[in-house]
């Protein structure tokens, strides 16, 4: 049942945000790095550990089974959420990061010295780093699509780096420092053209957009649960099928085997394969439990109204004079990253937090995006749903505020 978007109940929901910080009412304005979790979230996790907590898919008693049906109800919640064919897709991991690197490790086999993985200029650090190491293990090359001054992908370069010798293309459906939307699906047929598989970083989509893995035709989807209301140290790994029945398992050990003898092991079926070891099985409860809270707000309703925050945003930032905003695209979500005329965003950073308002200052591990735009970093303000107009106001007359002190 969709309920009408309330954003004082939406609120009421989030126990953390009704407290004070520094003596001022929290606005939290860092939903980039991570969300706040709603009650029901927090309240499976307890609830778990108080009346079910077991390991999962090994005992015969009551516990090991009702852990083992919860966790594997969450699965389900996740693959209905971002419409996969099948639970067998659908690997817990601890997070985008870890979600990467199993496929950019278990992709060595797949991949030689004259072929080449293209990402593109506005990764995170764990959309490159992994590709990077993926080539020194290979001897394979690097190749990066590059960033409009909009802070748009350059499309045109990137069908002139398509080839044949393309084995993968990995970027994000959001940035997480420009908040540009890429063309996912565009970008996915494109690859697909030349015969490339594509893994698509939605660390920052999932909390904003309805995701459908098969309309998108992605080979691998990536994202972690804290930032969609779930716990830390929880994430998601989609695969199609086919290519995670082809692939090597990444890690050994219990859960992922079928027989094990000093010769040989043989390997369990999917989605075991890739979940060595006991999982995290109050998070994944817990991020089921986060979905079904998003699905009851709407997730139309959350874009709707975060997509007014960034516009309403957006343009009172705008008349701050000396303002500069990274990332213009026309398709654009979640974040305004900026910067003000001799005011460094640390500084800024730390003013805001005085007077209660959260902002993430620096790099926001996209290093190289700093570089093309020629800055350190940036201040960046980012949005949820329980996020408001009048924590837009606060945030604004803090950034005057300190604008004023440090200039
Ligand atoms: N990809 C993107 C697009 C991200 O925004 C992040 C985290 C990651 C990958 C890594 O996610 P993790 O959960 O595995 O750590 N982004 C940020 C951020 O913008 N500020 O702090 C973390």
């Amino acid at each position: 049942m969709v309920k009408e978007f309330n954003i004082a109940e939406i609120r009421e929901a989030f126990p953390i945000l009704h407290q004070e910080v520094n003596g001022k009412p929290l606005v939290y304005l860092d939903n980039g790095a991570t969300v706040q979790k709603p009650k029901a979230v927090i309240d499976a996790i307890s609830n778990y550990y108080e009346t079910i907590n077991a390991n999962v898919h090994r005992g015969v008693h009551s516990l090991s089974q009702w852990a083992t049906d919860a966790m594997e109800g969450a699965r389900e919640k996740v693959r209905a959420h971002i419409n996969a064919p099948s639970t067998k897709e659908i690997i817990f991991t601890s997070g985008t990061t870890d979600s990467i690197n199993i496929i950019a490790s278990s992709f060595t086999t797949f991949v030689g010295k004259e072929d080449e993985i293209i990402i593109s200029a506005i990764e995170h650090h764990s959309n490159i780093v992994p590709w990077q190491m993926l080539c020194e293990r290979t001897g394979a090359t690097l190749k990066v699509i590059p960033v409009l001054d909009n802070g748009e992908l350059d499309q045109d370069t990137y069908a002139e780096l398509l080839s044949a010798k393309t084995k993968m293309v990995a970027f994000n459906h959001i940035s997480n420092s420009l908040g540009t939307i890429n063309p996912v699906k565009e970008m996915i047929a494109a690859a697909h053209e030349v015969g490339a598989a594509v893994l698509i970083d939605g660390a920052q989509a999932l909390p904003h957009l309805k995701v459908d893995v098969q309309d998108l035709d992605a080979d691998f989807y990536a994202f972690s649960g804290h930032k969609m209301y779930a716990p830390t140290g929880v994430g998601v790994l989609f695969g199609k099928e086919e290519w995670l029945n082809k692939l090597p398992p990444y890690r050994g050990g219990g859960e992922m085997i079928a027989t094990v003898t000093f010769e040989k092991s043989t390997y369990a079926s999917l989605p075991h394969k890739f979940e060595a070891g006991t999982p995290n099985v109050a998070g994944n409860i817990a991020l089921g439990a986060a979905i079904d809270f998003m699905n009851e707000i709407g997730l139309d309703a959350i874009a709707s109204h975060e997509s007014e925050l960034v516009a309403y945003a957006t343009e009172k930032l705008m008349q701050i004079e000396g303002m500069k905003i990274y990332g213009i695209a026309k398709n654009k979500a979640g974040v305004i990253s900026f910067n003000i005329d001799g005011v460094h965003n640390y500084d800024l950073g730390v003013i805001l937090d005085k007077l209660g308002i959260a902002v993430r200052t620096g790099h926001h591990c996209t290093q190289p995006i700093m570089d093309r735009f020629g800055i350190a970093g940036t201040a960046r303000a980012s949005f949820g749903m329980y996020n408001t107009k009048e924590d837009i106001d606060k945030f604004i007359a803090g950034v005057e505020r300190a604008k004023n002190m440090l200039l």
